[in-house]
């Protein structure tokens, strides 16, 4: 009988071997540990002289960044490897290729994206990629509609609502971005000096709280598609002519605005720290031209790619019957999609975990600022949901805070 244990450096190579034929049985091969994310073991393993990769994913018994007092059920591995594999399929393999997947161990072993890089970081560098919004828009409107009720055989849709049920997974994003950053919960990790403002802007805010509270029954409530469940700027590699989407674990039958707004979360938080970082006029301004016209593109083609592709194969007799039904449906996702990004801007400000985008500006002063604007600005996106019906409507928000300093006399 084969039983799991915790694979390491030392054992990982025996393990890979035994399970796939990718290497050469005789290849000298090195392991590293590459995981610095919030869940998981991730070794890559290579062969240096024949110049093959793959990466190892390991589930561990408990959430890493918070430590053996919050168990996590391991067999959340064999879930995203069936995501993977679905949405490998829907979209011609815009996310990496699984070679194994192991039931017993709760690993993967899959394509190491070794030419790529993680999409954070190169923007934290200022790199532009103009093809993005049309890649990621591709990937979205492959992975959400391909798996909704729009398309699918209904009866079908429901074995897939259950085949990945997510419910530990999903409890981490119910706390940690619908619940916990709006009152002083223990897991918050908050400057001090945030504290009197959450209470004055935030956390006493009941008409807000109700907005955030309906956002969060939305997610609990709305099985409309597979989603992806935490699409932020670290959960996609890219380079100059392809992007790949990775960490799916998140994964559950959820509504598709969740997917879309915690992107244009991570994009806003991106162009808000800017300022931040960097300090030459122009070197800051073309990227953020680069990064509005991102945010707004992917808002326009992700709502025409959406609506055209779903008009012509609408599964549903009294679906191809109503007058306005995609429509509507499409402009409920895009409003939801701007409340959603409003609350994965505030807990990635002031909730357990964090965004570099942010943390990493040193000037204190600016920091501040920019922790700041970012809470009211996904305040603003939480409120005015039901204005934001086009890219345009987002990018005209993002002004909004631009004299903070003046205004809050920082
Ligand atoms: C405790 S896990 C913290 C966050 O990391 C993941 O990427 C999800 O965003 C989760 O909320
Ligand atoms: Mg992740």
């Amino acid at each position: 009988m084969k039983k799991f244990y915790q694979l390491n450096c030392d054992n990982i190579i025996d393990y890979v071997q035994d399970k796939i034929e990718y290497f050469n049985k005789e290849a000298e091969l090195t392991c590293e540990e590459i995981g610095d994310g919030n869940l998981n073991l991730i070794f890559r393993i290579r062969d240096n002289i024949n110049e093959k990769s793959i990466i190892v994913k390991q589930a561990l018994p408990y959430l890493r960044c918070v430590g053996e007092s919050w168990p996590l059920n391991i067999t959340r591995n064999d879930l995203e490897s069936g995501v993977l594999t679905k949405q490998y399929e829907l979209t011609h393999g815009m996310v990496p290729k699984i070679y194994y997947s192991d039931g017993v161990m709760h690993s993967v072993i899959m394509e190491d994206l070794h030419n790529y890089n993680i999409l954070r970081g190169e923007l934290l560098n200022l790199k532009q990629f103009h093809f993005f919004s049309e890649r990621i828009t591709n990937f979205l409107v492959k992975t959400l509609l391909y798996t909704s009720d729009i398309i699918m055989e209904h009866k079908e849709k429901k074995e897939m609502v259950k085949k990945f049920m997510n419910p530990e997974l999903c409890e981490i994003t119910e706390r940690l971005v619908f619940t916990e950053p709006y009152y002083r919960a223990e897991s918050n990790n908050i400057d001090s000096y945030l504290v009197p403002f959450m209470s004055d802007y935030i956390w006493n805010d009941k008409e807000l709280l109700n907005e955030i509270a309906k956002l969060k029954l939305h997610f609990m409530n709305s099985s409309e598609a597979l989603i992806h469940g935490d699409l932020h700027t670290g959960s996609i590699f890219i380079n100059n002519d392809d992007i790949k989407v990775i960490d799916p674990e998140f994964a559950f039958y959820g509504p598709i605005s969740y997917d879309l707004g915690v992107l244009i979360a991570n994009l806003i938080m991106n162009y808000e720290s800017v300022d931040g970082r960097y300090n030459e006029i122009s070197l800051k301004r073309n990227h953020l031209t680069f990064l509005s016209s991102t945010i707004k593109d992917i808002i326009d083609l992700f709502k025409e790619k959406f609506f055209k592709e779903a008009e012509g194969i609408v599964n549903d007799n009294i679906f191809k019957l109503a007058s306005n039904l995609l429509n509507e449906f499409i402009d409920n996702i895009i409003s939801n999609a701007a409340g959603m990004a409003g609350c994965e801007m505030i807990r990635r400000t002031v909730g357990l975990a964090h965004v570099e985008d942010l943390d990493s500006i040193e000037d204190e002063k600016i920091k501040k600022m920019v922790r700041m604007k970012n809470i009211l600005l996904g305040k603003e996106l939480i409120m005015k949901k039901n204005t934001i019906k086009v890219g345009q409507d987002i990018i005209n928000l993002l002004g909004m805070f631009t004299d903070l300093d003046i205004i809050l006399k920082l």
